[in-house]
């Protein structure tokens, strides 16, 4: 079935009940979620776009960009979203990649992605502002207000999630309709959210967390969403008397806990705090329990298989640890023969079910690589049992940085960096930081008799990539430390510049 058709089923009953209260004041009710995604869904299919064609999007976060992935959906479209702190290189790979039909960016922004677009297969570049006004609406104004939703097979592509990649190549997680409604079921049941719930809604809306995880369990259980445009502590604490429940990255806890204001008087109303895309502390944990009589809920997922594991709602949440796997989620810890190990052994962290991806768009071989011969999906994640069943996420065996829940690979970073005049070579790291987690730092080695200063080399990766991948610190040494192979060693590195 059409994700949107399955969530719609759920939600029909409950049409005059509010669906979005955005921070502007702005209300809107599910009878309006789904006229405005009839109108989205109806205007691209007016613009003669086949199913399975993709609709890219880098817009800032509006109720409106909520309906343009819902009415994507409905549509039988596939949805490509963009982090907005992607810059035009970022952008030019995606579109290039992806071949987007339709290109949906803000307004300020489209001068600028006019040749990106053309060079692309990009046939209709459109505008979509954070108030909602734009190319888009003008658009959307002619078109007609009911649609019948395109039916899709299971297995038929959704949305493309990039995730960036250890050769520095971002590959495209196809995510089928199969996925995105085997997953938002599981979680409305394991996090028992009903028509009762107010979710405060803080999340980036061009991730798996904010997107999916954040949006399809409240409109499955037909449940309110307070839109916030982008996380703000203080904004945040205020919504909190009249909220339910909040899922966030851990960043979004440390910076609660600097609050005065987090009471538990703060909190009386709500009944779960969900924590995931990075490790959360066991010191915020701990503290958030302290401070305001609740265990946070952490989780573990991907966007190639959105959540796989989960601490229980009802049972004990263990701080350090990402609970159980889901039901329907098979999971192993394997060794380098892809064999199970016996439990307490750290290994591979692999996975199987209706939650699991289709594949790397487009990148057959990569996709072949990240499957085990029996069918099991390479997380890149290292993992252990205890004795009682919780999984904890003890190390990653790719080379990656989170970062506030965004994922860095070094390798695109040190690629940006090698290019730059009188670099020899560079390592990039990832080290302890109290409010992000991890820092994304680099080490760099100059050539003989170059003067780069550590603002050079910042103001120069600064035009090229994403601010949050950005090196917070930059060291110069005398060498890179290398094993007897000659690869780099980043855990010394890392020892040495923590701190
Ligand atoms: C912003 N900056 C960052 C980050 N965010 N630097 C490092 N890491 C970050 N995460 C930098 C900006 O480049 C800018 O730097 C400065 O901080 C201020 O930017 P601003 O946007 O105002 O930052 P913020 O509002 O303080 O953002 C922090 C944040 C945000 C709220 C933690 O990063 C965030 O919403 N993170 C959530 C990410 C997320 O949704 N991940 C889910 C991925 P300058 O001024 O120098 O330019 S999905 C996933 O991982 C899986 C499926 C899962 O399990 O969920
Ligand atoms: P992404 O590719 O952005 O979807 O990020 C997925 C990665 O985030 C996973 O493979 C893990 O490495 C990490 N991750 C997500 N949730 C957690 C968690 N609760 N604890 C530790 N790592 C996590």
């Amino acid at each position: 079935m059409n994700a949107y058709e399955y969530f719609r089923a759920a939600f029909a009953a409950r049409d005059k009940e509010v669906f979005l209260e955005d921070e502007t004041g702005s209300v809107y009710a599910y009878a309006d979620l789904d006229r405005e995604t009839a109108q989205v869904a109806s205007f691209l299919t007016g613009l003669g776009l086949r199913p399975g064609d993709r609709v890219a999007a880098q817009i800032e976060k509006s109720p409106q960009g909520l309906f343009l992935y819902l009415g994507t959906l409905r549509a039988g479209l596939c949805y490509l979203p963009l982090n907005t702190a992607y810059q035009r290189g970022e952008i030019a790979y995606f579109l290039g990649d992806a071949e987007p039909s339709v290109f949906v960016c803000d307004p300020a922004r489209a001068g600028g992605y006019e040749e990106v677009a053309r060079a692309s297969k990009v046939t209709h570049l459109l505008t979509l502002g954070a108030r909602g006004e734009g190319t888009l609406a003008d658009g959307l104004a002619g078109a007609p207000l009911r649609f019948d939703t395109r039916p899709v097979g299971t297995n038929d592509l959704a949305v493309i999630i990039y995730t960036s990649g250890t050769t520095g190549r971002s590959k495209g997680a196809m995510v089928t309709h199969g996925n995105l409604t085997s997953n938002a079921a599981v979680l409305k049941d394991y996090w028992g959210f009903t028509g009762r719930d107010v979710l405060i809604h803080a999340l980036p809306v061009f991730h798996v967390h904010g997107l999916f995880v954040a949006v399809h369990p409240i409109l499955l259980a037909g449940a309110r969403i307070l839109f916030h445009r982008k996380f703000d502590a203080r904004a945040v604490l205020a919504a909190l008397p009249r909220a339910t429940s909040l899922m966030g990255v851990p960043t979004f806890y440390v910076r609660l806990l600097a609050e005065p204001g987090l009471t538990q008087d703060a909190v009386r109303g709500m009944r779960l705090f969900v924590s995931g895309s990075a490790p959360l502390l066991l010191d915020t944990f701990s503290e958030w329990q302290a401070r305001t009589g609740h265990t946070i809920l952490e989780r573990y997922g991907m966007s190639e298989a959105g959540m796989i594991t989960s601490n229980p709602y009802e049972g004990e949440r263990r701080g350090g640890t990402v609970g159980f796997p889901l039901p329907g989620v098979e999971l192993r810890i394997a060794g380098a023969d892809d064999a199970p190990l016996p439990v307490g052994e750290p290994g591979a962290v692999q996975i199987r079910g209706p939650n699991v991806f289709s594949g790397y768009w487009r990148m057959p071989d990569k996709t072949r690589e990240e499957f085990t011969s029996d069918g099991w999906f390479r997380t890149g994640d290292v993992g252990q049992w205890s004795e009682d069943g919780y999984l904890s996420i003890v190390g990653r065996a790719k080379d990656l940085i989170i970062s506030g829940g965004y994922n860095v690979y070094p390798k695109e970073i040190e690629l940006v960096i090698d290019a730059i005049p009188g670099v020899m070579e560079s390592a990039v790291v990832g080290v302890p930081h109290p409010d992000f987690g991890e820092a994304v730092t680099a080490v760099i080695v100059k050539q003989q008799g170059a003067t780069l200063t550590e603002e050079a080399v910042v103001a120069h990766v600064r035009g090229e990539i994403a601010g949050f991948k950005v090196p917070k610190r930059v060291f110069f040494v005398d060498e890179l430390p290398r094993n007897a192979m000659g690869k780099v060693q980043k855990a010394l590195l890392r020892d040495k510049f923590s701190g």
